[in-house]
């Protein structure tokens, strides 16, 4: 991928079903927004799903891993991690054709899922660090494009008030991660409905928002998909429910690390 002249940041990209446009966005702005791509009932089943894997969290005390990651969650954030094994909805969110199309244009095939895990940002939620997702690679960073892409899945609308996540447009032309100094550098709410995907690569700078709402509450899914060549985020061999294994398709398990080529082989083979 190229980094392309300073882009105009008075007209950011509107959200556009184009995935030609898409990926230009990417390359010029770091993101783009999908909309439409969960509707109806698919896109409330999801939410019922997300909603119960959240709940069952809570009722088991689990909700404290939550702050596993120096993000600046708060007690008014909960992360559910590993979504995928909680659900057969959020396969089929991993494996997306939308979703796999920019994977495939931007990191190239195969890729690797790194995780899955959603965040819900309650009221009262204070809002994440601003960082880029390519933290844990060294500076200086490749000049050839990102590690990881985010396909974030809007499941409730993102807006200013509740917390959408926002971003500092066209930051992944810097290449580098957020400086100790530069944490308040102004950004921009990334607005998107309910159903949307909101696609940004890895070395965007980006935060969770803040929900200054007194009662509506933006839950996200974020696919976070990396070039194979680095470590998965999530240890699938240790977490993943068996049946996803199992039965998973060729891009499934490619994507989970059981299917594989260079990197995770056995015997000089991909395993079958
Ligand atoms: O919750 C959000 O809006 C952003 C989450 C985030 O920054 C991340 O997962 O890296």
């Amino acid at each position: 991928m190229t980094d392309l002249a300073a882009p105009d940041l008075e007209s950011l990209p509107s959200p556009t079903t184009d995935l030609q446009e898409g990926i230009a966005n990417l390359r010029r702005y770091g993101f783009t927004v999908v909309p439409d791509v969960l509707v109806g009932d698919t896109l409330q089943r999801t939410r019922d799903a997300l909603y119960a894997a959240a709940a069952s969290d809570r009722s088991r005390g689990r909700e404290v891993e939550a702050f596993a990651l120096d993000l600046g969650d708060s007690s008014a954030n909960q992360r559910i991690w590993n979504v995928l094994s909680r659900d057969p909805l959020f396969e089929d969110l991993v494996v997306h054709p939308v979703a796999l199309r920019f994977v495939r244009e931007v990191l190239g095939w195969p890729a690797l899922l790194g995780n899955i895990s959603a965040n819900i940002c309650s009221p009262g939620c204070a809002g994440g660090v601003l960082h880029a997702d390519q933290t844990f690679l060294a500076e200086p960073w490749p000049a050839d494009g990102p590690q990881g892409l985010n396909v974030a899945w809007a499941i409730d609308d993102f807006t200013a008030d509740n917390g959408a996540t926002r971003i500092v447009p066209a930051s992944h032309a810097f290449n580098r991660a957020v400086g100790a100094d530069e944490y308040g550098t102004p950004t921009v709410a990334l607005e998107a409905p309910a159903g949307a995907a909101i696609v940004f690569e890895s070395r965007l700078w980006h935060q969770t928002g803040a929900n200054t709402t007194p009662d509506v509450t933006r839950a996200g899914i974020f696919a976070w998909y990396t070039k194979t060549y680095v470590r998965t985020q999530e240890n699938w061999f240790l977490s993943l429910r068996p049946e996803i294994r199992q039965f998973g398709s060729d891009e499934m398990l490619t994507l989970l690390g059981y299917k594989s080529s260079g990197f995770g082989l056995v015997h000089g083979l991909s395993p079958e």
